[in-house]
């Protein structure tokens, strides 16, 4: 028997949540514009939105606010965290930002120097997307084909094609290429790893190219756990161990310290050991975020960030987390519920261009499932499709996403796997209804970002 399935932790604090009745669901839903960004959190039960600074903090972070240092420049929680930095990404300079869109926005103009230079990722998140556009560069998606097969049993659906990474560099030339960002684990694919033997080959094909790498590491750990249960030569490796190596193949990274940081707020640049793009950082940093000791974060923040970072890395903690993910996810293939396969790391997504096929694209059929789930159970998923990709900004037509899905993100050491159950038993209710399902229209529609405050209403 193994006996350590249980939680790694015991429960201190409790924050308590209500099922409001379904009469005030629906009533709520409809209020929202059929939009789940547009509800009260009190009006809902069981809140997936993003795993993206809603994990639970331990006792040890608890006690490390209480001992932040608040000096505005030298301040001994900035050192604290620069140690943790050190000893788990290794990376020789660091600085503090406010989130990790903050850290986009202070190095990506120092690394795109011309207009319609192209940036090569696996695949893009979009506020990384919408960071490359503002300064002038064109993100490019060179993610594998298995990713957007979600049967297909592929154990690193991050990868990239490293046929079409180098063909594309080969068609544009490298003087057109400004850096390689390799997201790990990669969010819009499904929360999918990217191996090691990938990552050694993208790092090949940079240097062959004199091109940079830059690693968008907000689920750093998660992406190091699957490398050691799913790749060969590295389940005797220790977390620490394989997150170093992983590094080790790159020049920079940015983190959204909100994920696997386990804080509600913060983020961060770290450099290897490019002294002058440290510089350049460090000068930057100041105008846009805050003096280089803190960077938008204040010391008690840096502190509960300096334990994350330090827990993240623990692999009982890791175990209960991805085995979270696995349980909600078994539940739904156990009933046919179609879903990214193999599940990612942060959340399960739910493919509902096969759920809800009589939808089409543009009557967002992720969308129709994600209010139906609210109606059914108080739980708030999100879309990943259509209604968040947009219209393309030539033609004005709906873009067409590759992949429809409602995204079932698990925030961290928050929810029991009793809440897992009331989000699988409210999803299969709502699966065995499928063919009565509706897609959505506008009734208003903003330009940008349309699905934060777009307002909609069901198709007759
Ligand atoms: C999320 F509805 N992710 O997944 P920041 N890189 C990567 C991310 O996943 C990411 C950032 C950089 C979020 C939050 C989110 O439209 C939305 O600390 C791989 O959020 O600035 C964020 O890190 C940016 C939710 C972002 C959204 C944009 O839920």
């Amino acid at each position: 028997m193994d006996y350590r399935k249980a939680e790694p932790f015991k429960i201190k604090m409790v924050e308590p949540i209500k099922l409001i009745s379904k009469e005030e669901r629906e009533q709520k839903i409809i209020e929202a514009g059929y939009n789940q960004f547009a509800l009260k959190a009190e009006d809902i039960y069981i809140d997936l939105l993003t795993d993206s600074g809603t994990g639970a903090m331990s006792d040890r972070q608890w006690a490390g606010i209480m001992m932040g240092d608040e000096s505005y420049a030298g301040s001994r929680s900035f050192y604290n965290l620069e140690k943790s930095v050190h000893d788990i990404i290794g990376y020789k300079y660091f600085v503090p930002t406010h989130q990790g869109r903050g850290a986009e926005n202070v190095l990506f103009p120092l690394l795109i120097h011309n207009k319609g230079d192209y940036v090569l990722g696996n695949m893009h998140f979009d506020t990384t997307k919408a960071h490359i556009e503002l300064k002038g560069g064109v993100a490019v998606n060179l993610v594998i084909e298995d990713a957007f097969d979600t049967e297909k049993e592929h154990p690193f659906k991050g990868n990239f094609d490293l046929v079409a990474l180098e063909n594309f560099i080969n068609g544009k030339g490298a003087d057109k290429c400004a850096f390689i960002i390799v997201t790990i684990t990669c969010n819009s694919a499904g929360g999918q790893p990217v191996s090691m033997e990938n990552i050694k080959a993208v790092k090949k094909i940079a240097d062959k190219y004199s091109l940079k790498i830059v690693f968008d590491s907000a689920r750093f750990a998660e992406n190091a756990y699957f490398i050691k249960k799913r790749e060969n030569g590295y389940e005797n490796k220790s977390i620490t161990e394989i997150i170093k190596e992983m590094f080790e193949y790159g020049d920079m990274i940015t983190m959204s310290a909100k994920k696997d940081g386990i804080v509600n707020m913060g983020g961060l640049i770290a450099i290897k050991e490019d002294e002058k793009i440290y510089e350049q950082v460090r000068s930057m940093v100041v105008p846009i975020e805050g003096f280089p000791t803190y960077g938008g974060m204040s010391g008690r923040d840096m502190e509960a960030l300096a334990v994350g970072l330090r827990e993240v890395v623990e692999e009982d903690y890791l175990e209960y987390r991805i085995d979270q993910i696995e349980y909600l996810g078994q539940r739904l293939i156990d009933v046919g519920i179609p879903i990214q396969r193999p599940v990612g790391g942060h959340a399960v997504f739910v493919d509902c261009k096969k759920f809800c096929p009589q939808i089409p694209f543009n009557q967002f059929p992720a969308q129709a499932v994600c209010v139906e789930l609210y109606k059914e159970a108080g739980v708030r998923g999100v879309e990943i499709g259509s209604f968040l990709l947009g219209r393309d900004p030539e033609t004005g037509e709906n873009l067409e996403s590759p992949m429809e899905f409602l995204r079932l993100t698990i925030p961290r050491r928050v929810y029991t796997n009793r809440h897992m159950d009331v989000v699988a038993d409210a999803l299969i209710e709502i699966w065995k209804r499928r063919d009565m399902l509706k897609g959505f229209e506008f009734t208003y529609e903003p330009e940008v970002l349309r699905h934060f405050t777009a307002k909609l209403k069901s198709v007759r």
